[in-house]
């Protein structure tokens, strides 16, 4: 009898459902020779909408295409929906009910003496490490969270004309102003340069394309400002080609894991997919607020062309990292994710049955057809991401009964409402109110 409510407690408190256990996966990887450089690349404010390989009406994006016609590319993957929170689930892999990072102000207090960094724990085992671009919704300095060298700034809003930035902790003042996107694409470069010849993990945080939207480098002159959006788009997609240059120069392809996703969704209305508005923006708990692109390229080893419908969150990055480098996490630290390392190498891999988004005091776990919240709102989700139906009662539909019964046990087994919480008296998360719409009005407006 114990032995089997053990057995249930492991598959209901297990990352993603099935009772999977990440220690006890084959660490494949593990030889040095196989041990990839890791390059993640995090986009900011950028939904499915803005990708051309999502299906993006209005906007270009070849680079980024290529890299997932030559790699894979995940449908399904789901961030928080705003900057912080989601900074600090990718860096801890741990949900925000854990470390607190619930919201904006709330992400910089996690102290990295307190939480586990995919950072430490890639440099434990070996690599070197370097961040480059935003990190200030994170407290302390990349350096604190295990980063060897890093390039930031001094706010948590979109930084591009500037005369100063921070460089290894050290203030850099310039006469005369700077695009920050180019400085810190410069210092990732010269990064892989100096690292060539040892595993390295780089975190390219780009400023690009939150706001406020300016002209690049690119912009004709005389160009009208509402042109600017379609601007950044291209100049972070022309980055992301660049830096895949570099590694083709260095060689390093077959030897570097590159991932390119994005921290939260679209701010407002700026793409449609076949003709169609994804449902809710940044700031929101609907589909565009944490549903953002992931492509993985990993040349000789990723599957080419492979589009992926598992399901993924950000407290993945953590495990997926963790098994290509052959690392070990901390033990006795609860740790949210599942690794897709299998999925990476073209196998089938233990996907999630269910991905858990939380944003302040709000919450949903997903499957692949239906959603739940806090509230206990049962959606359908059958034409997401742009639509999500109220469920019709229980009593109506056996799906939607049994749906709810699977995911109000997943959120039982979590508990978010017993872990950390937004203290009384703090501001509400951003653009996290009622409707989608006035949802993604303030969240435009807000930082993250
Ligand atoms: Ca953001």
């Amino acid at each position: 009898m114990r032995t089997k409510l053990a057995l249930v407690l492991a598959v209901l408190l297990a990352p993603g459902g099935s009772g999977w256990s990440w220690a006890a996966e084959p660490t494949q990887a593990a030889a040095d020779s196989q041990r990839p450089n890791v390059v993640l690349i995090l986009a900011d404010d950028y939904g499915l909408d803005g990708v051309g390989c999502y299906g993006s009406d209005r906007f270009k994006t070849p680079n980024l295409d290529k890299l997932a016609n030559s790699g894979l590319r995940f449908e399904a993957c789901y961030s928080t929906p705003l900057c912080g929170p989601t900074r600090c689930l990718l860096i801890t892999g741990r949900y925000g009910f854990r470390t607190g990072g619930l919201t904006n102000p709330l992400a910089v207090r996690p102290l990295p003496q307190d939480e586990p960094s995919v950072a430490k724990l890639l440099k434990a085992a070996g690599y070197a490490t370097g961040h480059c671009g935003k990190w200030r919704q994170m407290g302390a300095t990349p350096g604190d969270w295990g980063f060897d060298e890093y390039l930031t700034d001094p706010t948590p809003s979109g930084y591009y004309w500037q005369k100063s930035y921070t460089k290894n902790g050290q203030l850099v003042e310039l006469d005369k102003e700077v695009y920050y996107p180019d400085v810190a694409h410069e210092f990732a470069a010269d990064f892989l340069r100096r690292h060539r010849d040892q595993p390295f993990f780089l975190y390219y945080a780009s400023h690009l394309v939150h706001g406020p939207i300016l002209r690049t480098p690119d912009s004709q002159a005389g160009g009208e400002a509402g042109g600017y959006y379609a601007d950044n788009v291209a100049y972070l997609d022309k980055q992301v080609g660049l830096l895949v240059e570099e590694l083709d120069r260095l060689k390093l392809r077959e030897k570097t894991l590159i991932l390119f996703t994005a921290d939260n969704g679209t701010a407002g209305r700026s793409g449609t997919i076949g003709g169609r508005e994804i449902h809710g923006a940044k700031g929101s708990m609907w589909e565009g607020g944490a549903r953002v692109p992931l492509i993985a390229n990993w040349q000789g080893v990723t599957p080419q062309g492979k589009v992926v419908k598992d399901l993924v969150d950000f407290s993945d990055f953590y495990a997926t990292l963790a098994e290509v480098a052959g690392a070990k996490p901390p033990q006795g630290v609860t740790f949210d994710g599942r690794s897709f390392a299998a999925q990476l190498r073209g196998q089938q891999g233990t996907p999630r049955e269910w991905i858990f988004v939380q944003l302040g005091a709000q919450w949903y776990v997903r499957e692949p057809l239906w959603k739940l919240n806090q509230r206990g709102e049962l959606f359908e989700m059958k034409d997401a991401p742009f639509e999500e139906k109220p469920a019709p009662p229980d009593q109506d539909n056996a799906d939607a009964a049994a749906a709810r019964k699977r995911l109000q046990t997943v959120l039982d087994a979590l508990n978010p409402a017993a872990g950390k919480k937004v203290p009384e008296g703090e501001a509400r998360p951003k653009g996290a109110k009622k409707g989608a719409k006035k949802a993604a009005k303030k969240a435009a407006k807000s930082t993250g």
